[in-house]
């Protein structure tokens, strides 16, 4: 353009340059499908075999054992690498083999390695060797949708986020059809083997298939994915099995790096509080870890506050001789308090600013609301099963699920044996906001979960919080500290004395505090008159001085806030150089557990915190990790969910440091800046800190 003369969008488009920088595939993409995760050790030789490690033990629920018969009594098994395989090892390894593979549930970074790991050692092992992706989720499993992935595939996603190659869905092959129907889909399509690469359920579910399908010899094998890092697996000794999921770490690090620019920004323009929300259904650990990577002002930590016990009630209702049940476990009124202290201790040192992570789940751990949660789970999944409609269907507005509620709380004085909501649950249901009511009644997952990402579990929070804020600035005790020397400077740059006004005006003029704080009486232009007039500084017939009303209005706090919600964001980046990493070796040891011809084991690698050549691949076995569990309402075998130990290093750490951490004291905030992270190589950070931690002790 540099002779003026325009040009056109045909020229435009042509021109290279402009290509380059319009182009969607851009350097560091090109880079990144290219560059090949290390192998570990073992899988540097073309064979490898499963040793079974006795060490390992598990206490067995007689439930599982009735249920899976098949596959309950499977080891855990370490894999190991062949030096001099014999002919028989040989042709069993390399026999060509069809192997399914699906995604099910939220995506997380790193899945895609997964299906490389897997493809690379498959094709390495037998160049005939076929994997088929089933596409979104196990609907493709049971509707036959699949298709052949092959290296011109593979290569395009390759250390990319999200599930985008096969896609993803949450259907649970939960029934005797849908079961039947994945056997045929299976028999179709002469599969060897099937991969499920999920979270709890779906690994629930990939240990059903695989009893399922061990009279046809076809091998089931699961993958612990979930950014929200709840499979963890120890065996009944305690040994670390599986310490962490897939994704949780790059899902954790993306929150991390979007908190801690907040906390850079609210230091400096020193006005909001940053209300973020971060993932997590049920567990808090993405809340810890991000806690640990940012140092944000307050973090809340759900399972924390299941534990909470109000010693003062328990000591009151000891001494009147009762018992007082609502000592235990935190409600959301304590909560909000909690919170409001907090800012107003800050507030006090000059800084009505912040950052607070609410994790998604918060709301399971709180006793009043979970009792809901059941009850509303149990209520739909009655409903359900007694009606061709679904609830839903049935009472699509909220006033009609009202409606329904109040009809059963009328039913419950009628018939005795009728107690699942009453009409004391409908009198507390109904004093809840109704947004809040409605996500409380929101449709629940294929897995009868509740959907806690579609609950503002923020806004309720915080409405409290405010309402809170709000009487204790009525009475006085919220207020902005006032920095002692800027106090003085203002009224000398006014011509008065700061010591004549000084006892009259703050609460703590005679002490040495850097901050300043006005007394609680005055909350307005006329009580500030009335209180200096009552301690004699200003005569009823003067006028407040400007320079005291100015100090008096900068005291006064305005409760400012930002929400943010990190969820689907973390969930869809790229994965760290260990998601990526550990995903690509998962899937070599996925096909090492193939090859060996063992089912209904997950797929998992010991050692995660340590060097990278020590990391240990490993097979345990799905059946043992199950548990009775309450699913729309009815006891089902699950795989346990590992939520926060509130007795684990990584917690402990976070408790301890809370009180720097909130930084309730003149001077700067403690706030951590998490380091960049780099797909191409370890970095000193490039391990998730609840791992490191947790380990250490
Ligand atoms: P998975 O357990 O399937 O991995 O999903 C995790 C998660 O990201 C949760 O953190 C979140 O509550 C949920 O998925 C959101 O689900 P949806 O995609 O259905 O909104």
């Amino acid at each position: 353009m540099s002779d003026n003369k325009p040009i056109s969008t045909t020229e435009l488009l042509e021109d290279s340059r402009v290509q380059d920088v319009t182009d969607s595939v851009n350097r560091e993409l090109t880079e990144r499908r290219k560059s090949v995760p290390p192998r570990c050790k073992v899988f540097q030789t073309p064979f490898t075999r499963l040793t079974p490690a006795d060490e390992f033990r598990f206490h067995i629920h007689g439930e599982a054992a009735r249920q899976l018969p098949d596959i309950i009594h499977n080891k855990v098994q370490r894999v190991e690498d062949v030096e001099a395989p014999d002919a028989d090892f040989k042709s069993r390894y390399t026999k060509r083999r069809n192997i399914g593979v699906v995604f099910s549930g939220g995506p997380a970074p790193g899945g895609h390695n997964v299906i490389a790991g897997i493809f690379d050692a498959a094709k390495a092992a037998n160049p005939e060797n076929r994997i088929y992706g089933f596409l979104m989720g196990p609907d493709g499993i049971i509707e036959n949708e699949s298709m052949e992935l092959t290296a011109d595939i593979v290569d395009r996603y390759r250390n990319l986020g999200g599930f985008g190659m096969i896609r993803t869905g949450r259907t649970k092959i939960d029934t005797k059809e849908k079961m039947e129907l994945s056997r045929q889909t299976c028999k179709a399509l002469a599969l060897d083997a099937l991969v499920v690469v999920g979270g709890d359920d779906s690994n629930t579910n990939a240990a059903f298939l695989a009893q399922e399908m061990t009279a046809d010899g076809i091998q089931v094998i699961g993958v612990p994915k979930t950014i929200d890092g709840d499979i963890q697996v120890r065996d009944a000794d305690g040994r670390v099995l599986c310490a962490m999921s897939f994704g949780f770490h790059s899902a954790a690090r993306g929150f991390a790096a979007e908190i801690a620019n907040l906390c850079t920004d609210c230091s400096s323009d020193v006005k909001y509080w940053h209300i973020c929300k971060v993932m997590g259904r049920v567990a808090s650990h993405l809340a810890l870890e991000t806690a640990l990577q940012t140092h944000a002002n307050i973090t809340l930590i759900g399972e924390d506050l299941a534990d909470y016990v109000d010693k003062r009630r328990i000591d009151k209702a000891e001494k009147a001789g009762t018992v007082d049940y609502t000592a235990y476990g935190v409600t959301l009124r304590h909560l909000s308090r909690v919170i409001c202290d907090a800012i107003v201790r800050r507030a006090s040192t000059g800084k009505n600013y912040g950052l607070l992570v609410i994790p998604e789940g918060l709301l399971e751990f709180i006793n009043e609301i979970q009792i809901f949660i059941i009850k509303f789970n149990t209520i739909i999944a009655d409903y359900n099963r007694s009606h061709d409609d679904d609830f839903h269907a049935e009472f699509p507005t909220l006033k009609d699920k009202l409606d329904y509620l109040n009809r059963l709380a009328r039913l419950s004085r009628e018939e005795e044996t009728f107690t699942i909501w009453n009409t004391r649950d409908d009198d507390l249901f109904a004093v809840i906001p109704s947004f809040f009511q409605e996500g409380l009644l929101t449709e629940r997952d294929s897995h009868g979960n509740f959907q806690f990402s579609q609950v503002e579990t923020d806004k309720v929070i915080m409405g409290l919080v405010k309402d809170y804020l709000n009487t204790l600035k009525e009475k006085g005790v919220y207020k902005v500290g006032i920095e002692r020397s800027y106090y003085g400077k203002i009224l000398k740059n006014g011509g008065l004395d700061p010591d004549y006004y000084g006892a009259a005006l703050f609460r703590n003029y005679d002490g040495d505090d850097s901050h300043l704080l006005v007394k609680e009486a005055i909350i307005s232009l006329k009580t500030l008159r009335q209180e200096l007039q009552r301690s004699g500084v200003v005569k009823e017939t003067d006028d407040v001085p400007a320079p005291v009303e100015k100090i008096y209005l900068k005291s006064l706090p305005s409760f400012k806030t930002q929400t943010h919600f990190y969820g689907y964001d973390g969930r869809g980046s790229n994965p760290t150089w260990f998601d990526r990493t550990y995903t690509y070796n998962l899937g070599l040891t996925v096909f090492s557990l193939v090859a060996n011809g063992v089912t209904g084991q997950m797929a998992a690698i010991r050692n995660l915190e340590k060097e990278f050549d020590q990391w240990a691949p490993i097979g345990i076995p799905i059946g043992p990790l199950m548990h009775l569990e309450e699913r729309k309402g009815r006891l089902e075998l699950v795989i346990e969910k590992s939520v926060v130990d509130i007795e684990s290093p990584a917690f402990l750490a976070v408790e301890a440091l809370r009180e720097k951490w909130l930084a309730a004291h003149p001077g700067p905030d403690d706030y951590r800046i998490p380091a960049s992270f780099h797909h191409e190589c370890a970095t000193e950070e490039d391990r998730p800190l609840t791992l490191l931690l947790n380990s250490m002790f």
